[in-house]
């Protein structure tokens, strides 16, 4: 095979690796399809929250009508009496919204309507830094860009594999 073959093979598999690493964030729909609003059971949110893996750069989806719901962000103390006292810039009060988790820790965030906070209209998470979990690739046996599915370096490291396979 020539070596202009392999560039462009290479560069097809490279631009594969940046889809990749566009699409490593995931979208977490906050309650799932009861969205956000005053839950049903008031640990819906935290139950919601404990079956999810947080990382940087993932996506808070919070769906909910504007003008009947927000979502504040604010400190665990407030957090944890419900009030939007000391709250962070980064109030949303237009619905839907996606929020995108920057940077790791916990994060604390309220509807600041009337008694909704009090009656569990309330999110705490933690965000964890992205490459944690997912360093060690499970085998496969095959590699297809239809199967692209592990993390950026996984998917780097199986681009050079396959590179170096044609030389
Ligand atoms: C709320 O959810 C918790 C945990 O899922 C459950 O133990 C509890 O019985 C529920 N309460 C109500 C009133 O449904
Ligand atoms: C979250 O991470 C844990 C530990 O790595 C794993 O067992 C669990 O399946 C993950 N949950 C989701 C929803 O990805
Ligand atoms: C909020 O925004 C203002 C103006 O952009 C900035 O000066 C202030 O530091 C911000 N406060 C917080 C808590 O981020
Ligand atoms: C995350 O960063 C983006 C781009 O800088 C910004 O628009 C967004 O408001 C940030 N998210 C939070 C929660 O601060
Ligand atoms: C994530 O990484 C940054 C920089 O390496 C570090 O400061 C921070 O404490 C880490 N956060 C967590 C939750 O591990
Ligand atoms: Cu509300």
């Amino acid at each position: 095979m020539g070596s202009n073959k392999v560039a462009v093979i290479g560069a097809v598999l490279a631009m594969l690796a940046i889809l990749q690493l566009a699409e490593a964030q995931t979208q977490h729909v906050v309650g799932g399809s009861e969205g956000w609003k005053i839950p049903s059971n008031d640990s819906t949110y935290q139950d919601w929250a404990n079956n999810q893996n947080f990382s940087v750069g993932d996506i808070l989806v919070f769906n909910f009508v504007t003008n009947q719901h927000d979502v504040v962000e604010v400190p665990k103390d407030s957090y944890d009496i419900c009030s939007p006292e000391f709250a962070m810039n980064t109030t949303i009060m237009k619905g839907p919204a996606h929020l995108t988790l920057n940077s790791s820790g916990q994060f604390y965030y309220i509807c600041s309507f009337g008694t909704h906070c009090i009656q569990g209209q309330k999110l705490a998470i933690i965000v964890s830094n992205s490459s944690s979990s997912s360093l060690a690739p499970s085998p496969q046996s095959s590699w297809s860009p239809a199967v692209v599915t592990t993390t950026p370096t996984a998917a780097a490291a199986f681009s050079l594999i396959f590179i170096f396979s044609f030389i």
